[in-house]
């Protein structure tokens, strides 16, 4: 994994020991999980991280392993996938907005459900926010039982806990899934 050279996270992650504080004062610790099954995946995902690095609000970009995935409940080519733990001083609402105007800078169409696609950034994790609205929900509702979400999460940080459980044991329950490290 790769770390901005000039920021630490300097905390405990969010979901990781009993007090899982913010990182630095006024930063909250985000979890992004990162797709792609259509056109140059590992450019665009490549891409996707600068543009996070770079974006207000966002420091300290922290990025998995890149992993080759089948699809799940999807269609099309093998898809890529990572994740990534950053600090923000945006709201859940604010980055979910960050986040999704980068994938439509790279190309993002939403033809129907789980469609192909050239960039997904889903919010996986914000501190230990948990909120259920139209337009976002956190924790993501299925990352718990997804290999190609739950794989990079391990490499990141194999202590993280999810409301269900570590991501150790999770990945584990998923060992029938299609996920290859590059
Ligand atoms: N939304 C609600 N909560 C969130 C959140 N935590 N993060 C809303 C991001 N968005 C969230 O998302 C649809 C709507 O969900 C958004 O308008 C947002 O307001 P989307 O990105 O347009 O569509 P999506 O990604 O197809 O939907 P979703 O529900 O995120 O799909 P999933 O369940 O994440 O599945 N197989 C492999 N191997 N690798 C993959 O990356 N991805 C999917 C997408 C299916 N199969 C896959 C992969
Ligand atoms: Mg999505």
């Amino acid at each position: 994994m790769a770390e901005s050279p000039s920021i630490g996270t300097g905390k405990a992650p969010a979901g990781s020991g009993p007090d899982a504080a913010p990182g630095r004062a006024g930063a909250h610790i985000a979890w992004i999980g990162l797709g792609a099954n259509l056109g140059d995946a590992l450019a665009t995902l490549q891409a996707a991280v600068q543009d996070l690095t770079h974006a207000d609000g966002i420091a300290a970009v922290t990025v998995s392993r890149f992993f080759r995935t089948a699809p799940v409940d999807s269609s099309g080519p093998p898809y890529l996938n990572a994740a990534a733990r950053v600090l923000t001083t945006l709201d859940p609402l604010a980055l979910l907005d960050t986040l999704q105007r980068i994938e439509t800078t790279h190309g993002r169409e939403r033809p129907y459900r789980n469609a192909p696609r050239t960039l997904d950034l889903d919010l996986l994790l914000f501190d230990d926010v948990v909120m259920d609205t139209p337009r976002l929900v956190i924790p993501h509702p299925r990352m718990h039982e997804r290999g190609f979400v739950l794989a990079p999460l391990c490499d990141l940080d194999p202590s993280l806990r999810l409301p269900q459980g570590d991501v150790t044991s999770l990945l584990r329950a998923c060992a029938a899934q299609d996920v290859v490290a590059l």
